[in-house]
């Protein structure tokens, strides 16, 4: 994909399971490769039921695709949550330990309980971002922003009150506090440790935290 495209023409819809596999050859390409979480811990390679459960959100109509002359250009995978989502996550970290999608599950676990968006807003669903990825030659376009203002009109067609994100990437947050978000959250990658003291996570510079956000929709 070379860089002469109209922004004019890039066109967003909803992805469902038919998109399944073309969504995921462009997530390979575009999102797990620089995902500070997914870069930060071995194997390099995301684990199946990653994918799995990234595509798991298709049936939920929450999931959107930037799409340019036919090819996707950028994707935003989405799904709903309930006030029990940091258990449910604690609970397949542990269920996954040894892993490196339960290596990163542990994190998501402990921010979703730190952001504790159910109580601090008093809602008992949201609308929330697992991944979003563009095109590597097309980044600083704004692709990325308009993902996530599809996502969040989705969201509220959909009548979720709210839409969080947990941002792994100093990129996504600035995006995200650009667009109007409240941050809720900030842990330090330095911070999520194994019994031994030792930082299970390591992400490339620049990205030190994981920053999460809300957006009121
Ligand atoms: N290198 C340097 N800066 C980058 C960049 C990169 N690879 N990608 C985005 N940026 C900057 C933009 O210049 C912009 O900064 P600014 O606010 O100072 O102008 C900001 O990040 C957001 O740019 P925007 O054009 O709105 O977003 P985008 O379309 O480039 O997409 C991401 C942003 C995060 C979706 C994209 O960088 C990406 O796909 N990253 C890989 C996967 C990933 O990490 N996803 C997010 C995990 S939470
Ligand atoms: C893997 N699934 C919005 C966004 C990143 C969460 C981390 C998910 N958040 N990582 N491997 O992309």
């Amino acid at each position: 994909m070379s860089a002469a495209v109209d922004m004019d023409e890039i066109k967003i819809s909803v992805a469902t399971v038919d998109d399944s596999e073309r969504l995921l050859k462009f997530l390979h390409v575009h999102y797990y490769r620089e995902e500070p979480l997914t870069v930060g811990c071995e194997p390099p390679e995301p684990d199946a039921a990653d994918e799995n459960f990234l595509l798991s959100n298709l049936p939920h109509g929450t999931c959107v695709m930037a799409m340019h002359e036919g090819r996707i250009i950028g994707a935003g995978v989405a799904g709903p949550k309930m006030p029990d989502e940091a258990d449910h996550l604690f609970e397949e970290a542990e269920r996954l330990a040894g892993s490196k999608w339960g290596c990163i599950l542990g994190l998501l676990a402990i921010v979703e309980r730190d952001a504790n968006v159910f109580q601090r807003y008093n809602v008992n669903k949201a609308l929330h971002v697992h991944a979003i990825g563009v095109d590597s030659s097309l980044r600083g376009r704004r692709i990325g922003e308009r993902i996530v203002t599809a996502l969040a009109a989705r969201g509220r067609e959909l009548g979720y009150p709210v839409f969080t994100s947990d941002c792994t990437s100093v990129y996504s947050a600035r995006m995200m506090k650009r667009l109007g978000f409240e941050l809720l959250n900030r842990m330090p990658y330095t911070d999520y440790v194994d019994a031994a003291g030792k930082q299970l996570i390591k992400p490339p510079a620049p990205h030190e935290f994981v920053e999460t956000y809300v957006l009121r929709l």
